[in-house]
C-alpha cells in the first residue's frame, strides 16, 4: 500500500474528533511488555556478548516495524563549509560557529546548519547537540546568529507577528525559543552547545516524501524511514562534523531532543554510540512512553495526526499495542552501557510520565547485564528528585516543555558520561 492510501485508512478509521485518551490509570487495559533480555526465539540473553546480538535484533525490529530504514548511507563525501568562522559570542570569551553540512557531493542542496557555541576552555569540552523546532536563530536573540532560510513550520501566533512570513522565519523570530535554550547557563558550565534545525533535513508535514533529504533517495517502502528516522540520520551527520572540532571531548557528546525531537534523539542515539549520553525530554508516545499502557497519546493516533513520522508498517498498530513486536523499554536498552536521560513533566499526561518511567526502569535490566546501574528504584520518584545512575528520570512540575531545571540536570549528566 502506498504511505498516502495508508494513511487514509488511519485517518478513515479513527477521526481525530473521536479520539479518547485514557488519563485514568484503573482503565488501562491489562498488558505484557515484550521481554528485553530473550532473544525472539525464546533463548535468554545472559551476557554482553548475548547482548550484542539481541540489540542487533531489536534495531532490525524497530527499523523495519516503527522508524523505518534510513535509505541514505553516510555519504562518502560529506562537504563542510565555513559560513561564520569561529568568532567570539557574548561575554566570557565563547565562541560561535556556523558550518553547512552539505549532503550531496556536488549540488548546493539539500544542507542542514549547524548552529556551534562553545565555551572559554583550555581543555576539550563536553557537549550537547540538540535539535531545533523553530531555527538556529529562534534559540537565542543575538544578530550573529544566521536567520534559517529553509521552509518554516507557523502557528498562527507567528504568522500574526510576523515572525513568519510566507513560510520563511524573519528577525522578528530572533530569540522566539530562548525560554527553552539557557544560553549562558549552558556556556558557563563549560559545556559547548550544537544545534540545527530539523526541518533543514526534512520539512515537518507529508508531502510524500519529496523535499529535504528525500530527492537524494529513492521512494520509501512499507519498512523505509517516516521522518524521525530521516532527522535522525541528519543529527547522526552533524556528529560526523563535530568529530572533527578537537576542543570538544568527543568522549562527552550528547544528543539532545524535546517531544517529537526526544523521539528522534532516541532513535539517533540508539543507533550512533557516538552518542556518550541520550536526552529525550518530554518525548512520549513513540518515544519514551510504553506503547502497550495506552495512555494519553497512542499509537493509533500519532500515525493519524502525524501519518509521516513512522514508516508505514507502524500503521499496522494502529489500537493493536499488543501486537508490536517491540515497546520503547527496548528502544531505551539500546543506549546501554551509555547513559539515557528521560524526562517528564506533571502536566503532560498526554505524554505519559508514568509510561516514561516505566520504560526506562524495565530497559535497566540491560545495563545491569552490562555491569552498571540503571533506576533501581520501583515507583517513580518525588517530583524534582531524578532517579538512577546510567539510565537517569526526573519528572519536574509544569507542563510540556524544556525548563532550566531540566537543563541543569542534563549539563550535570553530560559531564559524567563517556566511558
Ligand atoms: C504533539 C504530538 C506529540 C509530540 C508533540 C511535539 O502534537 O502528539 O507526540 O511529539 O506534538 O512534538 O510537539
Amino acid at each position: 500500500m502506498t504511505r498516502f492510501f495508508l494513511s487514509l485508512l488511519a485517518m478513515t478509521t479513527l477521526p481525530l474528533s473521536a479520539y479518547e485518551p485514557i488519563y485514568d490509570e484503573s482503565e488501562i487495559p491489562p498488558y505484557e511488555l515484550p521481554p528485553l533480555l530473550q532473544f525472539e526465539n525464546g533463548d535468554p540473553v545472559e551476557n554482553a556478548e548475548d547482548w550484542k546480538k539481541r540489540r542487533a535484533e531489536l534495531v532490525a525490529l524497530f527499523t523495519d516495524q516503527v522508524y523505518g530504514k534510513a535509505l541514505l548511507p553516510k555519504p562518502k563525501k560529506l562537504r563542510f563549509e565555513i559560513r561564520t568562522p569561529e568568532s567570539p559570542f557574548l561575554e566570557n570569551g565563547a565562541t560561535m560557529t556556523e558550518v553547512r553540512i552539505l549532503f550531496s557531493e556536488t549540488e548546493p542542496k539539500p544542507f542542514l546548519d549547524l548552529l556551534l557555541l562553545k565555551p572559554k576552555s583550555e581543555t576539550p569540552t563536553p557537549a550537547i547537540l540538540a535539535l531545533n523546532f523553530s531555527g538556529n536563530h529562534s534559540i537565542h536573540s543575538s544578530t550573529q546568529i544566521s536567520l534559517t532560510d529553509s521552509w518554516m513550520r507557523s502557528r498562527k501566533e507567528e504568522r500574526e507577528s510576523g515572525a513568519v512570513v510566507d513560510d520563511r522565519a524573519t528577525d522578528k523570530a530572533r530569540g522566539v525559543k530562548a525560554s527553552r535554550w539557557p544560553v549562558e547557563k549552558i556556556l558557563e558550565s563549560g559545556v559547548a552547545l550544537a544545534t540545527f534545525y530539523y526541518g533543514d533535513v526534512d520539512p515537518d508535514f507529508d508531502d510524500g516524501f519529496e523535499n529535504g533529504i528525500h530527492p537524494l533517495a529513492e521512494k520509501p517502502g512499507p519498512g523505509d524511514w517516516g521522518s524521525i528516522a530521516a532527522w535522525a540520520w541528519g543529527a547522526s551527520r552533524a556528529r560526523d562534523y563535530l568529530e572533527k572540532e578537537s576542543d570538544l571531548d568527543q568522549d562527552r557528546i550528547a544528543i539532545m531532543g524535546h517531544s517529537r525531537l526526544g523521539k528522534t534523539a532516541l532513535w539517533a542515539g540508539a543507533l550512533d554510540e557516538r552518542f556518550s549520553l541520550v536526552i529525550s525530554n518530554n518525548s512520549g508516545c513513540g518515544g519514551a512512553a510504553l506503547s502497550r499502557r495506552r495512555f494519553g497519546e497512542r499509537v493509533s493516533r500519532i500515525n493519524t495526526s502525524f501519518p509521516h513520522w513512522f514508516c508505514d508498517n507502524f500503521l499496522q498498530y494502529n489500537e493493536k499495542e499488543s501486537e508490536l513486536p517491540v515497546d520503547q523499554h527496548q528502544l531505551i536498552a539500546l543506549i546501554a552501557p551509555r547513559m539515557v536521560y528521560v524526562a517528564s513533566a506533571e502536566e503532560d499526561r498526554w505524554a505519559d510520565p508514568k509510561g516514561e518511567f516505566l520504560a526506562a526502569r524495565e530497559a535497566s535490566p540491560a545495563w545491569e547485564l552490562l555491569e552498571k546501574n540503571g533506576i533501581e528504584a520501583e515507583e517513580m520518584p518525588e517530583i524534582g528528585k531524578p532517579a538512577g545512575d546510567r539510565v537517569r528520570y526526573h519528572i519536574r512540575a509544569g507542563k510540556h516543555d524544556v525548563t532550566d531545571y531540566d537543563w541543569e540536570q542534563y549539563l550535570r549528566a553530560v559531564k559524567e558520561s563517556g566511558k
